[in-house]
């Protein structure tokens, strides 16, 4: 407490006294996520002075209009079962609206950035079936117009946003830059690379051929959980640090973070604050995506219809923890690491998801179940299907989404909601088969596969 006995403001001087770092990074979807993971390896870098970030939120403005009276500071609440620490993070050096186009271009044109990372959420990256662009998507078509036309002002979509930085970039003759994608997307380098390649040919071929050329896209595995902040998190950062905080965001003691490409600009040095860089990224990509992330999916829709709010409540029911651990026992032999890797992760993966204190709601992980079922929970189905068995793990994450989508469990918010809402209507069979086809045709043609899916739905909701 200060000595009038009301908390004092957070800024660079409550930190560790570093003025902030020139903007040598940019990061698109400023939110906790990347407050959490990101924005604390840079700032436990040993050359954090060098490397400041110049974050832009995805939607709206909410998190600069709080974090820039603080100078960008923040504190990062690492929450272990067993207590709170407090750590201010200072790394982020300007915080800008989602609209701050200006400024966008103004960094992209700036030789001394060098790398810009994204987390934008599965559907931020506006793909199609064929996995490229989706170019019918209505945001899509407005932002390749407004490119066109040479006012980038109005650009929304990430893709959208990334091609308008590059052409500032290469206008400003600015040199090589890295894209850093931080969603939770299998190859999500790839990924990124093609919807940016996508959008700048449709814009202008030249330009896509400059991105080929000078852009480096590398491909990473994040993790680490981070639930939304509530009000009760800024209490406990002003009784336990006296400093009155607008924006903390606490997290769990766990984090990883596994990358695989080339900055050929440059990049703080994350790997001496517990990074790794690796040539073969795809096992710990499906070791990550299918035990936490399809675990997370199958607790949100199954433990939702079992009347739980969060994912420390599901798990400690032991109905829900043999789903989880069934499902487990379906996609590990299908990660190609050590067994005894797979099993010390999944060992330490229950701890992680039982820690009290992290109250994680099951209603956000259930967002966007379009997005996420097809990387988290279909790969791993269709190996086993090809081995001729039926995952009945795998069977119950499709029909409790099923279930959601016709009204029971968590609510129902996805990209694709008014495609997918009307399908899962009426009878249940053909409701489950039109579901599934809708993520797969191929599944749907799978008649034991959908029997399986109706009967789990029937039984998850009961008579
Ligand atoms: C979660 C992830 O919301 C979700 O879908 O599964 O955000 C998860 O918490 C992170 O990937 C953990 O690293």
């Amino acid at each position: 407490m200060t000595a009038q006995g009301s908390p004092g403001p957070l800024s660079r001087a409550a930190g560790d006294g570093r003025p902030a770092a020139p903007v040598a990074l940019v990061h698109l979807g400023l939110g906790n996520f990347f407050r959490a993971h990101q924005a604390w390896y840079t700032e436990r870098a040993p050359d954090a002075a060098a490397w400041g970030y110049g974050a832009f939120v995805g939607r709206g403005t909410g998190l600069a209009d709080a974090m820039t009276p603080q100078d960008g500071h923040y504190t990062l609440i690492t929450r272990a079962a067993d207590g709170d620490r407090f750590e201010v993070i200072g790394s982020v050096s300007r915080a800008h609206a989602f609209d701050d186009a200006e400024a966008w271009a103004g960094y992209f044109a700036s030789a001394g950035v060098r790398a810009v990372s994204i987390t934008v959420t599965e559907a931020g990256y506006r793909r199609g079936p064929d996995g490229g662009l989706d170019r019918d998507d209505a945001g899509v078509r407005t932002d390749v117009e407004a490119l066109r036309a040479g006012s980038p002002g109005g650009v929304r979509s990430a893709p959208g946003r990334l091609v308008a930085g590059l052409a500032a970039r290469r206008r400003a003759d600015a040199g090589p830059v890295t894209l850093v994608p931080c969603d939770n997307l299998p190859g999500n380098g790839a990924v990124a690379a093609r919807v940016v390649h996508d959008l700048a040919e449709a814009v202008d071929p030249q330009l896509a051929a400059w991105i080929e050329e000078s852009v480096s896209t590398v491909t990473t595995m994040v993790d680490r959980i981070t639930p939304r902040t509530t009000p009760d998190d800024a209490r406990a950062v002003e009784e336990a640090t006296g400093r009155a905080d607008q924006a903390p965001v606490a997290t769990e003691p766990f984090s990883e973070w596994v990358l695989s490409g080339e900055f050929p600009a440059g990049r703080p040095r994350w790997e001496a604050a517990g990074a790794r860089f690796t040539d073969d990224i795809l096992p710990f990509e499906h070791r990550k995506l299918w035990l936490l992330n399809g675990g997370h999916s199958l607790l949100a829709y199954a433990g939702s219809l079992r009347g739980h709010a969060t994912v420390a409540e599901a798990v400690s029911d032991d109905t829900c923890r043999s789903w989880l651990e069934q499902w487990w026992a379906e996609a590990s032999p299908h990660v190609d690491l050590p067994a005894d890797d797979v099993a010390a992760y999944r060992a330490a993966l229950l701890e992680r998801f039982a820690n009290p204190r992290i109250r994680h709601q099951l209603d956000q992980i259930a967002t966007d179940g379009s997005q996420k079922l097809p990387v988290r929970i279909l790969p791993a189905l269709r190996r086993e299907r090809a081995r001729g068995h039926l995952p009945d793990g795998a069977v119950r994450v499709l029909a409790a989404w099923l279930c959601t989508l016709r009204g029971r469990g968590a609510p129902v918010t996805d990209a694709r909601a008014d495609e997918i809402v009307p399908l899962a209507d009426g009878p249940l069979a053909e409701a489950a088969c039109r579901v599934l086809e809708c993520l797969d045709p191929d599944l749907a043609g799978d008649r034991e596969l959908v029997l399986a899916v109706t009967a789990t739905a029937a039984e998850l909701t009961g008579p």
